[in-house]
């Protein structure tokens, strides 16, 4: 990644104003990290000499057993996404009905549910946590609920004895979406162990990842046996099936990679928190942007750098700060927009759902994620740092200017947003 040389700090060195972008190539979010090539290249050598390239290789198992004593639970059953591994999750535990979930999360935790028929019952979440709030639970609870599933937002884990106790009290199952959280904890015991069980995904875009993969991690044993025979169509040795199953198998390549991104897994995490900590460092004091913090009395991965805009006090939205980022070849994100109550087929299934979701629905235009990870650096973060500050600083210029040209954002104005819900 290239910082261009001069230095942002008028409005009229800004890329929106016609001057070249700070970065010479595309800074993204969610750039993979790749640990030691050498060892994975080495590793995926000794697979094609092996010939066994998928079908609970032994580097599958190799992998399960180190996450599992990483995370410091019995099971780890490795999968190919995220996505399957919540889908049979939610099947082994016999869920139906509703389950209630959070809207504020990746689409990808309301259609495991909705494609197996399961109607994802959308609750709001605390503005402070950004995670599903307990207090409204109980409130969404019908004869038809038989689960919850909470969303470790970030890496930061919910309210989970809250939620157990809900689950209990009310006779519902509980598990995690867990795919921000690995290398997270909750007073001081590692997310993986959590609930009947957790799911992780390993995305490329993950700061831990297996190219794709994902894993559902339980101190239960029959439900990890459960989910195994589903990962496998339900084959119990040759010719057996004795369970309706999928494929979900996560491949040696992938489980290469896994088991080398394990290796720098501390590299990973150390050049994230010195990341976040410039973050903390050239945003500091600008009006109107708050930058999510971490407990960092808890191990956590640091992997999301998350910003809030305020637009009254910055007299720019989200959508605007974030559009003067691209033209600077800087990719910030607009994370969960326009949330999952929004998105097909649940828009159409529930036009008044963002009635009951004002958190959702005002985090959703607030919110903005910049990059981290081993793709950037304190050079490029002082450049970003420097591009905000700027822009913040001659809010009104950039809006005017902003009003003249075309947005390369789908943007949903907060007055279009309104409309979709009357
Ligand atoms: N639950 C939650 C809470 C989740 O966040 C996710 C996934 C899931 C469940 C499901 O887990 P998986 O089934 O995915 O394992 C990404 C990821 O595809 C997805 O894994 C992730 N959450 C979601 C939040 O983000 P996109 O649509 O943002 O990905 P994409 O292709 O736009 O990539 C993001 C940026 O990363 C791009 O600017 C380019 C860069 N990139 C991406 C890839 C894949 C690279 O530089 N290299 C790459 O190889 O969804």
């Amino acid at each position: 990644m290239k910082v261009q040389a001069s230095p942002k700090l008028d409005t009229r060195d800004l890329a929106i104003f016609g001057k070249p972008p700070a970065f010479a190539e595309k800074v993204h979010v969610g750039r993979p990290n790749i640990g030691n090539r050498e060892r994975l290249l080495g590793r995926i050598n000794d697979m094609l000499d092996r010939n066994w390239l998928t079908n609970d290789g032994p580097y599958v198992q190799q992998f399960e057993k180190q996450i599992a004593e990483f995370v410091g639970v019995r099971h780890c059953v490795a999968m190919c996404n995220g996505t399957v591994a919540l889908e049979i999750a939610i099947r082994a535990l016999g869920l139906t009905g509703e389950v209630i979930v959070p809207s504020f999360t990746f689409v990808a935790t309301a259609h495991a549910l909705q494609w197996q028929e399961i109607t994802p019952v959308f609750c709001d979440i605390e503005q402070s946590t950004h995670t599903i709030d307990p207090a409204q639970i109980e409130k969404m609870i019908t004869p038809r609920t038989s689960g919850i599933i909470g969303v470790h937002t970030w890496g930061r884990p919910c309210d989970i004895d809250t939620l157990e106790a809900i689950a209990w009290r009310r006779n519902l199952q509980v598990l995690f979406d867990a795919a921000h959280a690995f290398g997270c904890s909750y007073k001081g015991k590692m997310i993986g162990g959590f609930g009947r069980c957790e799911v992780f995904s390993f995305h490329a875009t993950k700061f831990f990842n297996t190219f794709e993969g994902g894993a559902v991690l339980t101190n239960d044993d029959a439900l990890a046996e459960k989910m195994r025979l589903m990962r496998n169509f339900g084959f119990r040795g040759n010719d057996n099936v004795i369970y309706i199953g999928t494929n979900g198998k996560m491949t040696e390549v992938c489980a290469a990679m896994g088991l080398t991104s394990l290796e720098s897994v501390d590299e990973f995490v150390e050049t994230n928190r010195r990341n976040y900590h410039a973050y903390r460092r050239e945003l500091n004091g600008i009006p109107g942007l708050t930058l999510l913090a971490y407990d960092e009395s808890e191990p956590t991965s640091y992997q999301y750098i998350v910003v809030e805009v305020d637009e009254q006090v910055v007299g720019l939205g989200r959508d605007e700060l974030v559009q003067v980022l691209v033209e600077e070849n800087v990719l910030a994100r607009r994370y969960f927009f326009p949330g999952c109550h929004r998105m097909e087929p649940y828009r159409s299934y529930f036009p008044h759902a963002a009635l009951t979701l004002p958190e959702t629905e005002k985090l959703c235009r607030r919110v903005m994620v910049l990059p981290n990870g081993t793709s950037v650096d304190e050079g490029a973060i002082s450049q970003i740092g420097q591009v905000m500050r700027t822009a913040v600083s001659n809010a009104a210029a950039v809006r005017a200017r902003l009003a003249g040209s075309e947005s390369s954002l789908p943007v949903q104005s907060e007055t279009a947003t309104r409309s979709t819900t009357a």
